[in-house]
């Protein structure tokens, strides 16, 4: 059992850790868009990006926002608090942000060089129009001042994404053809990739440090299974396994009630027929491809009490079901789900204060109930997905539907 590569695989997290400053450089931004489901969502992309690029990714914390309860101001959650780093280096070399300061800022970041890189288009709201806003507001602001970090200066680029269709020019292979420039018909794009391989070899520019993720919402398709490598801490796993031991019996079928206020203001633009079929997380149950997606409906976008029921009822006959758990953002409905499930059948709503903790038993559920729209749902599928778990989604497991459309 114990073999020499068996010991290895375990001291290479160790060894990753004790890994020096990495000449390919980094790639650092600040989680600033949305909250959890969008932020996971980003990190896959903004993973694939580092990996893309070959520079080592600055893990940022999670940004928690506390609009409605002390403390007020938003908090920034260690990513280790909820899941292991150790995992994502069986992807790609990684350090959070809070070890990054903590062994790298003297000496390789000191306060004189941090320098942030943005799109031209983002410093254009800018007064000199020449400056990225990097801590323009919250939570870019509170961010950085987190970590104690003010940027002096900007470097700007234009004509390219974040997408593998620039891997050359990020990574600045196509340095070489400057030599040659004057024996190539340049077009306005070739124009701004040469640009950027002046621009942003690791040697000159060691650290891209970003206003937001370079990565898209919802998350690419093919950026999905990189979910693998987010396995959660043993913290984690432990409170959400003593939740499950206590509160309820398999099987069980977990339910994500995405019903609040924001979200009804949300799905007003899918009822008005505004939307369109890729709205948010849709793409996950419509399918990608946008020709050929599937509608979008309210009751996959806000499903109500009916067709919570409705829905519900059906998986709880086919799994035999002895208990439910109900994950909401505002109103759980227990009574009313108790009621019509009958005694038989245990109903529980935690509301924890952490999130995650609901995200920990809605995938460990032996059936899940999501909201298509959702990226807090998202991620709760992809990590079912991952591990075989099956998965539906209000409006579109109906027998019902089916019939109606023919
Ligand atoms: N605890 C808990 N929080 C939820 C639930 N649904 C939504 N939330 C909160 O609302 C946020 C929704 O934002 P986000 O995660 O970006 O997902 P989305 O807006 O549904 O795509 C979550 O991060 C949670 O803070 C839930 O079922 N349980
Ligand atoms: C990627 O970065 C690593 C670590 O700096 C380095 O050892 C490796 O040679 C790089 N790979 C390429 C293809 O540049
Ligand atoms: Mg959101």
């Amino acid at each position: 059992m114990w073999s020499v590569a068996r010991l290895l695989l375990l001291l290479l997290p160790v060894i990753g850790a004790e890994r020096g400053w990495d000449p390919s450089g980094y790639v650092m931004y600040c989680p600033c868009m949305g909250r959890f489901g969008n932020q996971a969502d980003h990190f896959l992309g903004s993973l694939a990006f580092a990996k893309m690029v070959n520079r080592t990714l600055v893990v940022p914390p999670w940004i928690v926002y506390n609009h409605h309860k002390p403390p007020y101001i938003n908090v920034h959650v260690p990513f280790e608090e909820y899941f292991q780093l150790e995992s994502l280096r069986q992807y790609h070399r990684v350090i959070s942000l809070e070890e990054f300061m903590k062994r790298f800022a003297v000496e390789h970041w000191p306060s004189n060089q941090r320098i942030a890189y943005c799109f031209t288009a983002a410093a254009q709201r800018s007064q000199d129009k020449q400056t990225c806003p990097m801590k323009d507001g919250n939570p870019f602001g509170p961010f950085w001042d987190h970590f104690h970090v003010d940027f002096i200066k900007s470097e700007l680029f234009d004509g390219i994404t974040f997408s593998s269709y620039y891997k050359d020019v990020w990574i600045s292979r196509k340095i070489h053809f400057i030599a040659h420039l004057h024996l190539l018909k340049i077009t306005a794009r070739n124009w701004n990739e040469l640009e950027m391989n002046i621009l942003f070899p690791p040697s000159q520019h060691p650290v891209l440090a970003l206003p937001g993720a370079p990565a898209q919402f919802p998350v690419l398709e093919e950026h999905r299974a990189l979910h693998r490598y987010m396995v959660w801490s043993e913290k984690l796993v432990q409170e959400g396994e003593k939740q499950i031991q206590t509160s309820l019996t398999r099987p069980y079928v977990g339910l994500h009630l995405r019903i609040g206020s924001d979200w009804k203001n949300a799905c007003n633009m899918v009822k008005d027929g505004t939307s369109g079929s890729h709205f948010m997380a849709s793409p996950q149950c419509v399918g990608y491809d946008r020709q050929r997606a599937a509608p979008l409906t309210m009751d996959m976008c806000l499903p109500d009490l009916k067709e919570i029921i409705r829905s519900l009822n059906q998986w709880v006959k086919k799994y035999s079901a002895r208990s439910v758990y109900i994950a909401t953002d505002s109103t759980s409905y227990t009574a009313e789900i108790q009621t019509s499930l009958g005694k038989k059948v245990k109903v529980v709503c935690l509301q924890p204060d952490v999130a995650q903790i609901d995200l920990y038993i809605l995938s460990q559920s032996d059936h899940f109930i999501g909201n298509c729209v959702s990226s807090f749902t998202a991620f709760v599928k992809r990590e079912r997905d991952v591990h075989g778990k099956p998965s539906s989604f209000f409006g579109m497991d109906s027998a019902k539907r089916h019939t109606d459309e023919l």
